[in-house]
């Protein structure tokens, strides 16, 4: 896009925004703190790289497609990661999966990983000037195979699994320290049961003592912060799941955690927006995965839909960007997966955008007077200004790509890069 015509645009934009006493380049500044921790897993379809090489599976999650291109190693996933990042406005983190540690030709098993095997991510971080989030891996693996993990009545398997977790928690520590930025460690297991189970009362029992355990040793909030993240169902777990909400929030609330809500974990008619004022009066900090549902949890790319909005817009309405942690969880293997990245990244992004121009004040005077049929048709309105210029005039001088010029490298990337995997 033409520069001047960005500039153009956005002046007339800027005047109308103020139409409203809404202060464009103010919201553009803000942006500043909305820092989107952009997940490893959609490079390679949540394969990780362990040898041999881990099946997905252990319930829970599922990837369909096969597009070409998809990262083959590591430094093929910060190639992708990079790309994106360079076609993105603003500042990202790296979210990674513990199964994405360098371990070379050697089978390192999940209750062996060190910090060793993650420097490598340490240092590219350091170089990317960007912090990192972690999360253990429970899934994909023969312990697991059966559904269970941290909830499992085998105790060899229990232990295997609270030694994973703890490692990681050791992990995700240093990565905080080295990097000078709190590194979210996010523990979601898959464990549940298909049909119906008739002792859920002894796995939440085991899950809460695996967790205790895990949470016996302390480290500095500057270094570590631990999420939960909660499900209501899965594949392969559609009747119970272990680790509820109903469990999490409590445990989440007593043991001084964050609770993660991943939008795709609630039931569909469920607003998870809705959730976060009432979360915030008793957390200090949350964690977010955002995502899209279609129909079920199936992870499509996050687009700029209601729910998304809704979600950006309660964090903006409760002044709370810096309270909230924004991570992206979504994996399709059927479009060109760096397309994906940019997509879901960019549509997460412009969903705080829009809910940083939007004229609370005006709308909150009307709310606390009653004038309802007002609050709506202001609601109305600010969907058809023109955020469009705003957006693209925060990408330029974001110095990436505007209007739909991303497309075009995308697809430049895809014949370079991609195509030749
Ligand atoms: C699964 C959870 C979880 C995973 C990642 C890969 O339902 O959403 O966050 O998607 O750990
Ligand atoms: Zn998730």
């Amino acid at each position: 896009m033409k520069e001047g015509k960005v500039l153009d645009a956005y002046n007339i934009a800027r005047e109308r925004y103020a139409e409203l006493d809404v202060d464009t380049d103010a919201a553009i500044k803000q942006m500043d703190d909305v820092i989107i921790s952009m997940h490893c897993w959609q490079a390679d379809d949540v394969g990780g790289f362990e040898k041999p090489d881990s099946v997905l599976g252990g319930g829970g999650i599922q990837v369909t497609g096969n597009y070409p291109g998809k990262a083959g190693n590591i430094s093929e996933v910060r190639q992708d990661i990079e790309k994106a990042m360079a076609l993105l406005p603003g500042k990202q983190r790296l979210n990674l999966h513990a199964f994405y540690g360098e371990f070379g030709d050697t089978f390192v098993d999940r209750d062996q990983i060190e910090i060793r095997h993650f420097a490598g991510w340490i240092d590219w971080a350091k170089n990317m000037k960007t912090g990192l989030d972690f999360n253990p891996t429970c899934f994909s693996h023969p312990r697991a195979d059966d559904g269970f993990t941290l909830s499992s009545k085998n105790e060899g398997n229990r232990n295997f699994w609270i030694e994973h977790v703890k490692r990681c928690r050791v992990i995700a520590a240093a990565m905080g320290k080295e990097l000078n930025t709190p590194c979210i460690n996010n523990i979601w297991i898959p464990d549940g049961s298909k049909d119906i189970s008739v002792d859920r009362f002894t796995n939440r029992a085991l899950l809460k003592e695996s967790l205790d355990e895990i949470f016996k040793v302390d480290y500095p909030a500057k270094h570590l912060k631990d999420s939960v993240e909660s499900k209501l169902f899965g594949i392969g777990s559609e009747s119970m799941v272990v680790g509820s909400y109903d469990f999490y929030l409590p445990y989440a609330l007593k043991n001084n955690l964050l609770i993660c809500l991943d939008n795709g974990h609630f039931h569909p008619t469920e607003q998870t927006g809705d959730k976060i004022s009432a979360c915030l009066q008793f957390f200090d900090e949350l964690m977010l995965h955002v995502t899209r549902g279609v129909r079920w949890d199936s992870d499509h790319v996050v687009i700029l839909n209601d729910e998304i909005l809704q979600i950006a817009q309660e964090v903006v309405r409760a002044n709370a960007i810096k309270r909230v942690h924004v991570g992206l969880d979504f994996f399709d293997a059927s479009i060109n997966r760096l397309g994906a990245y940019v997509i879901g990244t960019r549509a997460a992004q412009q969903a705080f955008l829009i809910s940083l121009l939007e004229p609370i004040n005006k709308l909150r005077s009307f709310e606390n007077q009653g004038q309802y049929f007002e609050r709506l048709a202001l609601l109305e309105i600010m969907k058809t200004m023109p955020f469009g210029a705003v957006w693209d005039y925060y990408c330029m001088i974001g110095n990436v790509p505007a209007g739909t010029d991303y497309i075009i490298e995308i697809q430049n990337y895809e014949s370079e890069v991609l195509s030749r995997r």
